[in-house]
């Protein structure tokens, strides 16, 4: 049996450029003395980052959460919005901090992501909009969300903290649907330590967003609405621009560990790896789902074990939103209407995957999941 990991080993390590130079360019923004408020660096990440994701508004925000509440805000949406279970809390925290009602919809069992077959039935005359959310970068069924919001006149907005460099048939993701949100936090392929960025179809939307994250005020004495303090400064977008030069050895070194993991865990009876990642996804996060009736032991069983030998995987994304204390009492949250939501929520784990994690510590990993298949209790 292999011992235990030296060091800890998580689901994420941050991708880190070189300190030297992020140390030359904290000195050029420190003798400017211009630390934020659309500076010169913020201004340059917005443009590469357009370039990079192939859009052509682009709005950086300090956090992916503000800009998700700002998005959803500057769309004036009353009322419901049909939404996913199976998210981060800052999906449906947003609507909550507008003051919207999530109404939860079952989810596709392949992809993860609500199940666009199921959006229809939930419809109502209160519903205003879908949020959808690219989970672990997968593209949701955009051309079907689609279809359903121009049938019944309602707003699109996509959630796509996982989805960074997503492409749906070569068309980037945050063209489709009203509004694209991005995380830049630290966990992600992309980051600015925090940080976060909003995608857009036009120049309107454009301008009112960037009003919005800085306060509804345009010049000292004129204020257009009300707004937050939700922009990104001088030294996170320092951090986006030298780490945006390394991302494609990033992506690269995690092609390399995703065949590895394929190749093993294609081979154990009951894990399966529920990103499709093909060569246009966001190699973002590497998850499987566990059968317990095939492997013979449970994921929480696993989840457990694999840290007896210094590996911390995650449960990404228990509990469901719609289990939190108060949305539970909501139709929709009912487990009868959520059954592949309540089924998945059990099997899901999230395993190690960034660039540096070595390729004999991805084999290490699988072999463990292969013995612990193998091993009698
Ligand atoms: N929508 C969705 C679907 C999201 O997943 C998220 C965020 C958002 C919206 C909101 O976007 P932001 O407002 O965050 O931009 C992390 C992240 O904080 C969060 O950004 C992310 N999703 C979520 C999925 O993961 P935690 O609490 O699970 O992270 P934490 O601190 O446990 O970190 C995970 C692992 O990463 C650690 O075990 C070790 C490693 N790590 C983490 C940090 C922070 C490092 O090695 N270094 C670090 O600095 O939320």
């Amino acid at each position: 049996m292999v011992n235990k990991f030296k060091e800890p080993i998580y689901i994420t390590r941050p991708l880190l450029p070189d300190l030297g130079i992020i140390q030359e360019n904290l000195k050029e923004v420190w003798e400017s003395k211009w630390l934020t408020n659309n500076g010169p660096r913020h201004k340059k990440l917005e443009k590469d980052l357009k370039t990079y994701l192939g859009l052509e508004h682009l709005i950086l925000f300090n956090n992916g959460t503000l800009a998700l509440i700002l998005g959803i805000k500057s769309l004036n949406l009353t009322g419901e919005v049909i939404t996913t279970p199976f998210t981060f809390p800052a999906t449906v925290e947003a609507l909550d901090w507008n003051n919207l009602t999530p109404i939860f919809c079952d989810l596709d069992p392949k992809t993860l992501n609500l199940d666009a077959s199921k959006i229809e039935n939930l419809i109502t005359e209160k519903t205003s909009a879908i949020l959808a959310v690219h989970v672990f970068g997968n593209p949701c069924d955009v051309h079907r969300i689609q279809k359903i919001a121009d049938k019944y006149k309602l707003k699109v907005i996509y959630d796509a903290a996982h989805a960074f460099g997503t492409k749906i048939d070569g068309i980037p993701i945050g063209k489709f649907g009203d509004l694209t949100m991005f995380s830049f936090h630290a966990t992600k392929l992309f980051h600015t330590v925090e940080g976060g960025a909003l995608a857009v179809n036009n120049l309107e939307m454009e301008s009112k967003l960037n009003l919005l994250k800085n306060f509804g005020i345009r010049g000292p004495e004129t204020v257009l609405m009300s707004g937050l303090n939700a922009k990104m400064n001088e030294v996170q977008a320092v951090i986006g621009i030298e780490v945006l030069k390394i991302i494609d050895q990033e992506r690269s070194n995690r092609e390399q560990i995703l065949s590895i993991y394929r190749e093993n865990l294609s081979k154990i009876p009951g894990i399966k790896i529920v990103n499709n990642h093909s060569g246009e996804n966001s190699l973002q996060y590497l998850v499987i789902t566990i059968d317990e009736n095939i492997y013979g032991k449970s994921r929480d069983w696993v989840h457990e074990r694999l840290k007896r030998y210094n590996v911390f995987t995650r449960k990404y994304f228990n509990p469901l939103c719609s289990n939190f204390p108060w949305y539970k009492s909501l139709d929709s949250s009912k487990p009868e209407n959520l059954p592949i939501a309540n089924k998945i929520i059990d099997q899901v784990l999230s395993l190690p995957f960034y660039g540096e994690l070595s390729l004999e510590s991805v084999e290490i990993i699988c072999g463990l999941l292969k013995v612990f298949y193998s091993e009698n209790d």
